[in-house]
This record gives structure tokens, sequence and C-alpha cells, in this order.
């Protein structure tokens, strides 16, 4: 037997304990070891009942997500559970902590189910680009009926053992140990004569409006293919014998296994986790955290609190005057009411919150005390030197001094302190209590337990923290600021913005980039346009002047109720402005272009080939440590579709030689714009990809 599942005999009931660390994830070993296991069982004098249990965290967190892209290794999962199913013993699963994709179909196969109330179960295989592939589609419309399965599969969510017992797939839930739980619950089954109940033998649930259905979630995947097949395996299992069905679901799984979604999604998955995994920050404390100090109550300092408070942190927020400092707290009170709506809080904490762990002042001395201090004033260096300066004289020694800005020097902000060491980015994104992206922003002088620290902040908020360089615009910003000018070339040489929004939203991001300005309000543009061209623009850079005119007339977006769109009818009511195409045309004609017309391929083809090429200069010039911290920024702050994986892995999954040769053309009509980042070249001259460079950062 494999050293994966432990065996051992209670009486009558043989107990296979699972025991593969760190969430008995379903390996080779793991499936072997429960092949065996079943097999000595069944060998074993006196056995009747077979329980399986895990040890640790989980019962089991699902197929073994590692072994994915490679060739499949027998026992496959779906055999083996019908070799559970099949067992002349009675089997039984006692789950606790999560039972996940493969990990609920394993119990699924057994005949009977009890949970300790803490226990969680889902199929979360749509998360992977996938769809679940070892009879889960199959057995649990048999327990629940279609419309609940399918909720279920087609969301991913987790759901609670008293949900679970509700919908019919779990028989008993009661707290205690779950190995005990199950030997008790095993044998009680066994006192009463309890019969083998194999769910593949139950009836099948009635059929609903299959091509509906699948019409209807393949829409709300955004591009996303892997959720509208739940449907198609589903009614296989209703319309077709049990052994039909599950062949039908492998066949959708394995193709789906082969797609680039599946592997973008895969990639999303591990890089999520490997991102805040720094060399650097290996052994290193972070500070003491405990008491948070915001400077500025607008919608981003107030969303910071809220954070900061929604975490368990202690906030003291200032203003600059009392009237300021009570607009903040009620925006933040507004965020913690929706937070309560959500019932991400109780009323309690909600009540405590706003009454004694938020305190707002408007003198600097209050922050004595802050142990970490993020600025979130206004975007200029001369405010924020002010701010510093006065933070430097209060602070304790050792408090962090953080600054929200998403596109300031901050070795030009940590200098004017008398502690550059303490000074670090710590750029959120709006609202910041939403939004789960974190730059971490590390400065010439930046100390590793203060960037540790920052790391610290952002997991105890629930972000996704990226480490970031010191560049105009950091990681995020910077990308984007190469992505809107390449769209703004389109446009003057003749494509609109709604046919690029378009081009971008069927390619799966939420918004496309001149709806996103619209929310964005369009006044940061132009304050950023008229920042540079103040420090000098190059002559060879294109400019244009339309977006600056919208401004000029007082359109800024949704906040003004026009932009590129018009939101007269409402945010959701997106209608074009008539007043942009003639002000685009105008534009146009000064500078002599005769508009041409762009299909929307090449218009995806030009963004992503400036985002990569913006992206790999961000790499190689070390801003972003691994291409996988571009990935998940883009993909936790920008809108980019997850099932793509992130920009980088999109350009690997496309092929860097033509892309580097898609951008070669570019660069014959706009050699300026298109200069080519030198680690592209590289990993093309190379043969290598972007996530070769992941893998050797990791090893
Ligand atoms: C499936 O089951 C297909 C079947 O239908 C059909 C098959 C034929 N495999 O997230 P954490 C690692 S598809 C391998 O930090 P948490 C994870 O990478 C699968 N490794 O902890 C991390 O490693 P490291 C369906 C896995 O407490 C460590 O475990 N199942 C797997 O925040 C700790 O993870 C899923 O999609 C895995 N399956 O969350 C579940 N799972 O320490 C995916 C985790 O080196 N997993 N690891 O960075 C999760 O949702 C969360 O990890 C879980 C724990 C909730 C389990």
């Amino acid at each position: 037997m494999s050293d994966k599942i432990a065996y051992s005999r209670h009486g009558d009931i043989a107990v296979l304990t699972v025991q593969n660390p760190p969430v008995n994830a379903l390996s080779q070993a793991v499936r072997q070891g429960l092949w065996d296991g079943m097999d000595r069982a069944e060998a074993d004098d006196g056995v009747k009942a077979v329980l399986i249990v895990g040890e640790g965290r989980a019962f089991f967190a699902g197929a073994d997500i590692t072994e994915f892209g490679k060739p499949p290794m027998e026992p496959h999962l779906p055999v083996l559970i019908n070799r559970i199913e099949a067992s002349p013993l009675l089997v039984v699963a006692s789950m606790h902590g999560v039972s996940l994709g493969g990990g609920l179909e394993v119990a699924l196969g057994c005949h009977y189910r009890i949970a300790v109330p803490s226990a969680r179960v889902g199929l979360p295989e749509v998360h992977l680009g996938l769809i679940p592939g070892a009879g889960g589609t199959q057995r649990m419309p048999r327990l629940t009926g279609v419309e609940a399965a399918l909720d279920v599969m087609t969301t991913g969510r987790q759901v609670k053992a008293d949900e679970a017992a509700k919908l019919g797939l779990i028989d008993e839930v009661r707290d205690g140990d779950p190995k005990q739980n199950g030997i008790d619950y095993t044998q009680s089954l066994l006192d009463v004569g309890a019969p083998r109940r194999p769910v593949s033998e139950m009836e099948t649930p009635a059929a609903i409006d299959w091509d509906g259905a699948f019409e209807a979630i393949l829409a709300r995947g955004r591009g996303q293919i892997s959720p509208a097949w739940c449907v198609r395996a589903v009614q296989a299992g209703v319309e077709k014998p049990f052994a039909e069905g599950l062949a039908a679901e492998r066949k959708i799984f394995m193709d789906l296994m082969a797609t680039d979604q599946r592997q973008g999604m895969i990639h999303a998955f591990f890089s999520e986790r490997a991102v805040g995994n720094l060399p650097e920050l290996k052994g290193v404390e972070p500070r003491a955290l405990q008491h948070i100090g915001v400077i500025g109550g607008g919608t981003m300092g107030a969303g910071i609190a809220t954070s900061a408070l929604l975490s368990g942190f202690q906030v003291t927020l200032l203003e600059m005057t009392p009237e300021a400092g009570e607009a903040a707290h009620k925006r933040i009170a507004g965020n913690l009411s929706g937070a309560l709506k959500r019932g991400k809080i109780s009323q309690d904490k909600h009540d405590a919150i706003l009454t004694s762990i938020l305190t707002v002042v408007t003198n600097y001395d209050a922050l004595s005390d802050v142990d970490l201090v993020i600025e979130a004033v206004f975007e200029e260096m001369a405010v924020k030197k002010k701010v510093f300066t006065e933070l430097d004289r209060v602070c304790k020694p050792g408090a962090i001094l953080a600054s929200n800005t998403s596109y300031l020097d901050v070795n030009e902000i940590a200098a004017c302190t008398k502690r550059p060491e303490d000074v670090i980015g710590l750029h959120f994104f709006s609202p910041a209590h939403v939004m789960k992206l974190l730059e971490i922003v590390v400065a010439d002088k930046t100390a590793p337990d203060v960037v540790a620290t920052g790391f610290e902040l952002g997991k105890r908020m629930g972000k996704i923290s990226v480490r970031a360089g010191v560049c105009d615009g950091f990681i995020g910003n910077r990308i984007l600021s190469t992505y809107r000018t390449a769209a703004d070339h389109m446009i003057l040489d003749g494509a609109s913005p709604y046919e690029i929004d378009k081009a971008l939203e069927d390619f799966g991001f939420a918004m496309g980039p001149f709806a996103v300005a619209d929310l964005a309000g369009l006044d940061i543009g132009w304050a950023v346009r008229k920042r540079k061209r103040a420090e000098g623009i190059d002559p060879r850079a294109r400019d244009s002047s339309y977006a600056d005119k919208l401004c000029e007339d007082g359109h800024f977006g949704q906040k003004t109720g026009k932009g590129y769109y018009d939101y007269s009818a409402g945010a959701k009511a997106r209608v074009p402005n008539p007043d942009v195409m003639p002000l685009i045309e105008e534009e146009r004609a000064k500078q002599g272009i005769t508009p041409r017309d762009f299909t929307s391929e090449e218009i995806v083809r030009r963004y992503m080939a400036a985002m990569v090429n913006e992206a790999a200069k961000v790499v190689g010039e070390g801003i972003a440590r691994r291409p996988l911290d571009v990935d998940m920024t883009l993909l936790f702050g920008y809108g980019f579709p997850r099932y793509r994986g992130g920009p980088l892995k999109w350009a690997d999954i496309v092929g860097l030689p033509e892309l580097l040769a898609d951008m070669k053309e570019y660069q014959k009509e706009d050699p300026y714009f298109w200069q080519i980042a030198p680690l592209l070249e590289q990993l093309v001259a190379e043969g290598k990809t972007f996530d070769d460079l992941n893998k050797a950062a990791a090893a």
C-alpha cells in the first residue's frame, strides 16, 4: 500500500486514512493507495464496511493539479471511484475541511456521507477551465436534481455542510472528530443493516431546457466555455445510461484539458499563490501591525480605511478639516453598510467599528502611535512631500510610512524623510475595499522587513500583493499607459472607441478601455497627459487632443454623465456620446490622416502586442520580478480575463515569435512607439517562453 493511505481496523470497519499534506490532493500515489486499501479491506476477514477519512486540513482538495497537462497515470480517478462504489462492502465518507472536485466525487462514490458542521464541499473545476471529470456531473444531479447541481458546478462555489445536507449531498452533519464520527456513524449503519447505496443506480433526475441553459451560461461566462459544458455533461447523464453519461463527461473533460483556457486558469491558480513568494523575504519577520493610519478620506482613503477596518485593524484617519473628516466618516460608514448587507460583517461588528475602532482626526499628532500609515492625498509631488515631512515628525520610530501614489517616484518621497528605509509604496486600486490588487512598491532604501510587512498587510486584507519596483506607473499603470496609447493610435488611424471596446470585451475584458476611462474619470488621464506634456514629450511620439477637448467641455465620464458614452439613461445603458466622433474626425483631419478600417482581430492583436511589449520591458528592467507578477497585476487590477492567464501567459500561448513578427511590422509605421523589448527579442532568439522565466525563478 502507498504510504499516503493508512489502513486500520476498528471492529468490522476498515478505515482508510488519507495522509497527503497539505490538502490531500488525489495524486497518483493517493489513488493507488485507495485502490489497494479497498482490495485489502475486501480481503480482510470480517470487514463489513470501509470508512474513508482525511487527515489534516481536508478530506480531499481534489485531483492533483500539478499532474494536469501531463499524461494521465493509472489508476484514473473515475475508474477508482467506480471501483469504490461497486465494492460489496458498505463504503462511507467522513468529511471535514474541504471536499472539492475529485474529493467530493470520491465522497459521491461512497454509499453514505457524514460531515462535520464546518465542512465545505464543491465542484470548482470550472475555475480551472474544466468540468468535474470523475462522475460529479453524473452523480450529483441524481442526488440534488439538475438545477441545484448546475448551480454548484457552474459557479464552482463552496457549499457549507448544512446547505449540502439540505441538497442531499450529505446524509448526516455531526460535530466531533471526523474519524471517530465516521466510525460511529458507519457502525450505526451496520447495526441497522443499512444497504449499499450506489448513487449511480439511483433514478435519473428530470430533464431541463438543455440548449437554453447552455446558451445562458455561455453568455454569462464572457468567453469562458467550461461552465456551459457542464450542462452538456449533465444532459448526457440524464439522457443516457450511467456508463455512457460517464464516458461523455470524460470526453468533455479531456477536450477541455487540451484547451488554452485550462492552461490560462491553472497558470492563474498557481501564480496567485506564488506571487508573494519572494526569496528575499524568506526568514524576514514583518513588523508588528495593529494600528493603521490613513491620510485623506476621499474615495481612495475611505476605501483603504474600510479594508483595514474589515481586516481587524484599528484605524485613525486624518483629514484637513472637521467637515472633510465628517464626509470621510460617512463614506466609510457607507462602505461598511454595504459589507453588512452582503453578510461580510455582523451588525455588532459594524457598530463597534464605527463607534470605537475608527477614529477620524484633523491633527497629525494623533498619528504618533500608528504602526503603519498610508497617505492617499492629491497626486502631486509637492503635496506628498509635505505630508511625509509631517509624518516623519510625528510617527514613532519603526512606524512604516507608505504612499498610495499610483505614478510618482517613491524614492523622491522617501528622500524628504530622515528614515527612507521605513518608506514604501502601497498602491491600492479603487474601490480599495473591493479590488484585490495591491502593488507593493519597493524603493531603493526600503528595508526588507518593511517589504515583508507590506505583504503581511496585503495578506491580512485578503489582497493579491505584487512586488513592484519604482518607475512611472509601476507595473500596472505603466503597462496600461502603453496599451491605452496603442488604442489612441488606432483611433487616430480609423477605429472608433466603440469598436475597440467591443473587440476587447469580446476578448474577455470586463470592460473595454474607453468604458474603463469613463468609470475611472477622464480627468485622471487628462492630468497625467498634462504632467507628461509639461515634462516634455519626445517629438517623435504621436499625440492628440480630442480627449482633452472632451474634458475641457466638462465631460469626465460617468461622474458627469458623459464621456465616451452618454449615461443619461443610467450607468449600464452605455450609449455612444455623439460629441465624440466629430472630435476624433476633426483631429484626424488636422493631422492629415485618412482613416482606415480595423477588424476586431487587428484591434486585439495590436492592443495585446503593446501590452506584452511593455510588460516585457517591465520584467526585463526588474520592475516586476517575474512574468507571473505582471500577469497577476493585470488579472486582479485591470479586468484581464482570468481564463487567459494574464498577458504574458497569453503571449506564450499565441507564440512569442509570431507576436514579435507582428511588432516588427507595426514598427515600420511607428518606430518610436514600437521599440521592442530586448527581453522579448532574447526569449525568441533562445526559443524560450515567459513561463520558462517563472520556472527559473521558482527553482
Ligand atoms: C479535479 O478535482 C478534477 C476532477 O473532477 C477530475 C479528475 C479526473 N492539487 O490554496 P492554498 C496546494 S480538479 C495540488 O495556499 P488554502 C496549493 O498550490 C481540482 N496542489 O491553501 C498550495 O501549495 P503551496 C479541483 C494543491 O488553505 C497548498 O496546496 N479542486 C491543490 O488557502 C495550499 O493551498 C480545486 O480546484 C490541488 N488540488 O486553500 C481545489 N489544492 O503551499 C483547489 C491546493 O506550495 N484548491 N494545492 O503554494 C483550493 O481551492 C485551495 O487550495 C484549498 C486550500 C481551498 C484547497
